[in-house]
């Protein structure tokens, strides 16, 4: 459906052979601000999705097609591409200039861009449309970049070009997601392992907060200035700590007076995260569904009381999910300050739960609710070529 209605658009506007690639977005069961603190995650693509027909265009303009917003916007390729006033561009633009930087001449090429990821829920739509794009060049031009250079494009298309210093978590799920798995990441070796996610008992239920605060992006760049000069102290007692993935909660114990009250909290709830995250695969490995959701909970408690970084809407959501049958775990998804909470929540209580947390929600905060069901599908791939006019 996505992906004929981008095709026709394309075959509308420009008429020539197009690729068509579908981009997922991602969940996260756990480990959250972690990945640029060089820890673990625990993501997976999901099936909400951008999808993208992408043609050269034998000139030196990039035109561009945002779908769902009617929009437009088009670039010269004759120079380094640089950042723009149009947004939903700029992600585009940070890709093209990152294949630049690797000494490719990127040609001129029409794109037409579509999706159904919610915007500011929290589930990567900028990671899909960096990571779709990427990949979707990446093949028209030779195929010379593997999946994780094309992430590696996409963060720092997002540092460079929409201002947030994210870590590689959503890029990397996005390319590297495999249908029925989660992905363990190691954020520090990128090794990483999938791990089978069965969902015949248990489904992953998405509660959107449909807010998204102002601060989202100014406080996740503190976030992470804090966690470095956390490192920063910690470093001058114990050299070998370069990021917070060395450091225990002994040594943050020892010099808890120093790092002082609020680095304290930051760097702890960071190394007990990275705890969360494995204990969580040990659980997963060994089907303990119960203690596995027990580490959400965990990790969400963390992220409100030591990160700082939930707010009133996610905290409400969870709290109503904890009271509601058949909920094994819950915890804010993403950076914070707004967007999805995620659910691990009996099959057989999924209608009840989807129907208390709706009522819930307009009760204690009186605004609506939209929940989706996550189903775990594979990352990044090209779905067909289409020749001219067809
Ligand atoms: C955002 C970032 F893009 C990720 O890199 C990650 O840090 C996440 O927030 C928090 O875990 O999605």
């Amino acid at each position: 459906m996505l992906t004929q209605s981008v095709s026709a658009a394309f075959q509308r506007h420009f008429g020539h052979a197009s690729l068509l690639v579908r981009a997922p977005g991602r969940v996260n069961l756990i480990g959250e601000h972690t990945d640029y603190n060089a820890g673990f995650v625990l993501p997976a693509a999901v099936d909400k999705e951008i999808h993208f027909a992408v043609g050269l265009n034998n000139t030196d303009t990039a035109h561009l097609i945002a779908h769902d917003l009617h929009e437009s916007c088009e670039f010269s390729l004759t120079e380094e591409v640089k950042p723009g006033e149009v947004q939903w561009a700029n992600y585009i633009k940070g890709v093209v200039a990152q294949l630049q930087r690797r000494g490719l001449k990127v040609p001129g090429f029409d794109c037409v861009f579509g999706g159904n990821i919610p915007i500011g829920a929290g589930m990567s739509s900028s990671a899909a449309v960096e990571c779709g794009l990427a990949f979707a060049l990446n093949k028209l031009l030779g195929g010379k970049f593997d999946r994780l250079e094309l992430a590696h494009m996409g963060q720092a298309a997002e540092h460079e070009f929409a201002g947030v210093k994210s870590g590689l978590m959503d890029q990397f799920a996005s390319l590297h997601g495999r249908a029925g798995h989660v992905i363990r990441l190691d954020c520090r070796s990128l090794d990483y392992e999938y791990f089978p996610f069965d969902t015949t008992a248990y489904h992953l239920i998405l509660c959107n907060t449909g807010v998204k605060h102002s601060l989202a992006s100014s406080e996740y760049n503190n976030r992470r200035l804090e966690c470095e000069q956390g490192v920063a102290l910690l470093q001058k007692h114990y050299p070998k700590v370069n990021t917070l993935r060395d450091a225990t909660l002994q040594q943050l114990e020892e010099h808890r007076a120093e790092l002082g009250d609020v680095l304290y909290r930051r760097c702890s709830y960071v190394v007990e995260e990275n705890l969360r995250v494995e204990a969580a695969c040990q659980h997963l490995l060994a089907g303990d569904m119960p203690a596995f959701g027990q580490e959400m909970y965990g990790s969400h408690a963390g992220l409100r009381d030591k990160y700082e970084v939930s707010c009133r809407e996610l905290d409400v959501l969870v709290e109503l999910a904890k009271d509601a049958p058949g909920v094994l775990g819950a915890r804010m998804m993403g950076g914070g300050f707004g967007g999805c909470t995620i659910n691990l929540v009996e099959v057989a209580q999924v209608e009840n739960f989807v129907e208390r947390m709706t009522a819930g929600y307009q009760r204690e905060l009186n605004l609506s609710l939209e929940t989706y069901q996550a189903i775990i599908v594979d990352g990044v791939e090209a779905i067909e070529t289409v020749s001219a006019g067809s």
